[in-house]
């Protein structure tokens, strides 16, 4: 059931996943060591305050950028508007460039501040000789949209989600990374937390998803004479390059929840970098994971768990951790979140705000 909190842990889980992911972000391999000691200086710091000290806070970036201007928009418009959300981002994006946005994105907001076009895709449609980006900026600003559609269901999330990735975002699976995302804030905010979660029958509905799109895509992939632009990418690992890989890392996470895996094998089987498929599997993998105790890290929390697995994958890990936090705090809600990891991220409160903005527009 939908409530303040959990919505309200939604949002401020993935400003703490990002602020605190950002300390580590491109730094290659991530020792879990060093991450225990980052939440635990925050804890210490908090717990040293004097009467009306405040903390230095750590920034957000980028992700929590994006995702304020996803809430502010469907709050000022009571619901979707691309054109009105395609500004917030371009706006946002002029006012503050330096808040580590991916490289090439910033082309899109400088052709829409530009040209200002009817059709406000068309800029991302034109990225990379026509492929359009598959990175992970789609999906890690999306989760106010989860909250914004909750009473709509899921056909019109999809819609607003595919929306809101394409006046950045065309590729394929950046599109279907952000529906991933999405769904599983969206999954999380619905589960009955009386009930033990069931991660078998999460991975089921996502899969449910999913499917159907990653189905169109191969079929219209199949059709597609060889000269024109192909979508398809690249791939850096041989887990990306099957038929449909966000259906098969949805399957292979049931068998890695049940034995202890390595990270490094999760990196080589879902990956930990800035494209969407390298990412948003890794992301709902590490809220899954922390559910049950994971060795070495210590803890009963299991939205700390949740951020501290996420950020020990290595690789994009704001990114990572934004977005499984974000599912996290839409599942555990607010009061699972620690006061002093939100006493030392920038941008808490408007997250709140947002939050019950947001519970207002249902
Ligand atoms: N940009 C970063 N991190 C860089 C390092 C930051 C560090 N803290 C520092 O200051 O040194 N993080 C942010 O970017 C990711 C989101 O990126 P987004 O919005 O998807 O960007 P973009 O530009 O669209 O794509 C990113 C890169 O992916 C490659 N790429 C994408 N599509 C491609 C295609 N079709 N063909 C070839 N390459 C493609 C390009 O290299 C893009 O520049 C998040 O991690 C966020 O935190
Ligand atoms: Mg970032
Ligand atoms: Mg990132």
């Amino acid at each position: 059931m939908a409530t303040l909190s959990r919505f309200r842990g939604s949002l401020v889980g993935a400003v703490l996943g990002d602020c605190i992911g950002a300390i580590y972000e491109c730094e290659g391999n991530v020792k879990l060591k060093d991450v225990l000691k980052t939440v635990k200086d925050l804890e210490t710091n908090f717990k040293k305050l004097k009467d009306g000290e405040k903390l230095e806070l750590l920034p957000f970036t980028d992700d929590t950028a994006m995702a304020r201007s996803v809430a502010a928009s469907l709050v000022a418009k009571k619901g979707f508007d691309v054109k009105d959300m395609a500004k917030r981002f371009t706006d946002e994006f002029h006012l503050e460039p330096n808040r580590g946005y991916g490289g090439s994105v910033g082309a899109v907001f400088a052709a829409l501040r530009k040209d200002d076009p009817d059709d406000v895709f068309e800029p991302a449609r034109k990225q990379f000789d026509g492929q359009g980006s598959y990175g992970n900026g789609g999906a890690m600003r999306i989760a106010p949209a989860a909250l914004g559609c909750l009473k709509q269901g899921f056909e019109k999330l999809k819609t607003v989600t595919v929306d809101i990735s394409q006046i950045t975002h065309s590729h394929p699976q950046a599109i279907q990374g952000a529906v991933l995302q999405s769904s599983a804030v969206d999954l999380a905010l619905r589960e009955d937390q009386s009930e033990q979660l069931d991660r078998d029958r999460f991975l089921d509905k996502l899969i449910e998803r999913i499917k159907p799109m990653e189905e169109e895509e191969l079929k219209k992939s199949k059709e597609t004479v060889t000269d024109s632009p192909s979508p398809k990418r690249k791939a850096k690992r041989k887990s990306d390059t099957v038929e449909m890989p966000y259906c098969h890392k949805l399957e292979k996470m049931k068998e890695f929840l049940r034995k202890d895996v390595s990270v490094s094998t999760i990196e080589e089987e879902l990956g930990n970098d800035i494209s969407a498929l390298g990412s948003v599997p890794a992301a709902v993998y590490s809220f899954l994971k922390a559910y049950k105790k994971i060795p070495g890290i210590e803890t009963d929390s299991a939205f700390k768990r949740t951020i501290i697995y996420a950020i020990s994958l290595g690789g994009d890990t704001d990114t990572i951790a934004t977005m499984a936090a974000g599912m996290a705090g839409a599942y555990y809600g607010y009061e699972a979140i620690p006061e002093s990891w939100q006493a030392s991220c920038e941008g808490v409160e408007d997250a709140k705000k947002f939050a019950q903005d947001l519970l207002e527009l249902q």
